[in-house]
This record gives C-alpha cells, sequence and structure tokens, in this order.
C-alpha cells in the first residue's frame, strides 16, 4: 500500500511536535518549575505516532512513565499535559499526577502508571470489558522490554489469548532498563515476540524508527484485531537518546559503548524521514520551517497557559484518596 502525501506530511509533523514539546519541557527542566520525574521519549517517536494514527478516537490506549509520546500522538491535550507537568489545577490530573499520570479519557489515553508493567494487566481488562460490551474499540498497550520481565506481562498474554481479546500489545524495545541491558537480564535464546507465540498470540518484530513500516504493518495488524477480535504483539527495537529519568544526556557514565550510541544517533526516525520528503519532493524546507514555527507557536501559548494555572486546593489532596 502507498503512502499518500497527506498522510505522510501528517506522521512528520506528529513526530516533529512531539520532539519539539519534549525539547522544550527538557530546556525549561532547569527552571524547577516542573517538579515531577519526566521520562522523555525522545528517539522513539516514530512508535507513537506510527501505531496511533491507527488508533479511532474511540480506541483506548495504556501506557508507562515514558508516556508523553503516546499520550500525544493518540490526541491529548498538550495544555492539560503541561499543566500536570506543572503540578497545577488546570493538568489531566488536577496536578496531583505529574508526567508519570497522564490521563485524557476523551482522547482514549486510559492510563499511565510508573509501576513497570502495571498497565499491560490494565489494558487487557479494558479489552475484556470492551468485548463483553461487544464494543468495537481495541485498546493499544505500550510497554518497555523491561516490563516483559514481570509476571503480569504472562498473565495478561495468557488471559488475552485464552478470551480472544482485542488488544495490540506494543513493547518498545530500547534495549535498556535504566543503566541494564538486555544482555544483562534476559537470555540471549529469550525473543519478547516469540513469547507471545508460545501464548497462541501472533506477532510481529518491525523497525521501531521506520515511521513508514510502522504505519503500513500496524494498519493491517489493528484491522485484524478489530475485525478478528483476536490479541496481536509487536516488538520495535528503538533507541532512547537522552537519560533513563530527566532532561540531560548520560552517556558520561558509559554504560551505552560510543559504537552503540554512533550507530543509532544515525537512524533517528525525525531527521531521515525529513530527509526523504525533502528528497521526493513532499516537502520544502521552507515548509518545514513554516511547520517548525506553527508548532512552536502552540507550545509557546501552551507552556504559558501551564505556568499561568493555579495550583490545586490543598483539599484536593485528600479528595481522590480512596484507601
Ligand atoms: C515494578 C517496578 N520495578 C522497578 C521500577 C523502577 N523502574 C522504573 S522505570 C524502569 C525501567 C523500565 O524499563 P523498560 O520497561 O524497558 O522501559 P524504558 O524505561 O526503557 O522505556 C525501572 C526498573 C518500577 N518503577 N516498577
Ligand atoms: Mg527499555
Amino acid at each position: 500500500m502507498k503512502i499518500s502525501k497527506s498522510i505522510k506530511i501528517k506522521l512528520f509533523r506528529e513526530m516533529l511536535r512531539i520532539r519539539l514539546i519534549e525539547q522544550t519541557i527538557a530546556s525549561k527542566y532547569h527552571e524547577a518549575e516542573m517538579r515531577c520525574p519526566v521520562h522523555l521519549s525522545v528517539g522513539q517517536e516514530a512508535i507513537a505516532v506510527g501505531v496511533c494514527q491507527n488508533l479511532k478516537k474511540n480506541d483506548k490506549i495504556v501506557t508507562a512513565h515514558r508516556s508523553h509520546a503516546h499520550y500525544l500522538a493518540k490526541g491529548g491535550s498538550i495544555k492539560k499535559m503541561l499543566g500536570e507537568l506543572y503540578g497545577k489545577v488546570t493538568g489531566c490530573a488536577k496536578g496531583l499526577g505529574g508526567s508519570m499520570h497522564l490521563i485524557d479519557l476523551n482522547a482514549g489515553v486510559f492510563a499511565a502508571v510508573p509501576i513497570v508493567g502495571s498497565t499491560i494487566p490494565i489494558g487487557t481488562g479494558i479489552a475484556w470489558a470492551n468485548k463483553l460490551k461487544k464494543k468495537k474499540e481495541i485498546v493499544a498497550a505500550f510497554f518497555g522490554d523491561g516490563a516483559t520481565e514481570e509476571g503480569v506481562f504472562f498473565e495478561s498474554l495468557d488471559f488475552a489469548s485464552l478470551h480472544d481479546l482485542p488488544i495490540l500489545f506494543v513493547c518498545e524495545n530500547n534495549e535498556y532498563s535504566v543503566y541494564s541491558h538486555i544482555s544483562k537480564r534476559q537470555s540471549s535464546k529469550r525473543s519478547i515476540s516469540k513469547i507471545a507465540n508460545s501464548f497462541g498470540i501472533e506477532s510481529l518484530q518491525i523497525d521501531g524508527n521506520n515511521i513508514e513500516d510502522i504505519f503500513l504493518e500496524t494498519k493491517k495488524i489493528i484491522d485484524k484485531v478489530k475485525s478478528k477480535s483476536k490479541p496481536f504483539l509487536i516488538e520495535l527495537k528503538t533507541f532512547r537518546y537522552l537519560e533513563h529519568c530527566g532532561p540531560n544526556n548520560d552517556d558520561k557514565l558509559n554504560y551505552r559503548t560510543n559504537k552503540y550510541l554512533n550507530l543509532w544517533k544515525k537512524k533517528c526516525p525525525i531527521i531521515n524521514y525529513q530527509h526523504h520528503l525533502k528528497k521526493y519532493n513532499y516537502l520544502t524546507t521552507k515548509e518545514i520551517e513554516k511547520m517548525n514555527m506553527k508548532i512552536r507557536a502552540e507550545i509557546f501559548h501552551a507552556f504559558n497557559f501551564a505556568k499561568k494555572s493555579k495550583f490545586p486546593e490543598k483539599i484536593l489532596l485528600k479528595k481522590y484518596i480512596y484507601a
């Protein structure tokens, strides 16, 4: 299938927008007005955009600590996201959650929880509810390679397979869990996508930095998950550009070799796609500059909104404690 010019531009614009928003978060973080930890997705944008462009508004997603890209790609409000990062009452969790608790029910962002692996069963539960209620919606559950080491991953795969649940498991394999490389945590004989097969779930490995591959493959897979009501797992190799948690680069710690870094730095999903769009005359340098300016204006207003918003009243602190 060919991708139309308008979709190509949309895929590029969405990735660029997420990148610019996160770069702005990184540049303002030192002002110490955002008091929550931030796990940036810089380098991993293609996965969020490629998958979410194939989801409908009423489809749901769940995600984890590294959630900004998923939230934005699924249509979550940028103002509410930044309000949340600034701890303001206008935030999507009323300023009580911070970066790792993004939620936007209108956009279908149903949960972001930093307990590693914890949203995999939540997504599975939502998919089960959809099935029982005969809804034609699906769930995409985003998680990292580290989350596949949690027991709930296996339990969720089994349950989803047993009940033929309409859920897409999306594993963003950036090869690291904080500073630990996957080779230190998982046997070289272990394959995340094959684990899904052992539960009777189909799977596919996709290049996590190739936006068109992700978009085209997940289009077919999502149609199948919907029409056949069957789970599917995709595993996407990718690369985290910045430190595990925070706005900086932590390569000085030498936990990733120069060879590894240089290899992945050539694979930036946005720079490479920009080259492609320019080379084949889908976009000119001037049009890209204009796009940048428009996005930057949106970001500027959203940051102003968040900074000017009020902090929550103290009474809210107890209002949402249920146990
Ligand atoms: C149950 C649990 N164990 C440990 C942690 C600490 N922790 C936070 S993020 C993280 C790494 C998770 O790696 P991965 O799932 O690959 O996601 P990535 O950070 O690479 O996006 C760990 C171990 C946690 N939050 N929850
Ligand atoms: Mg990881």
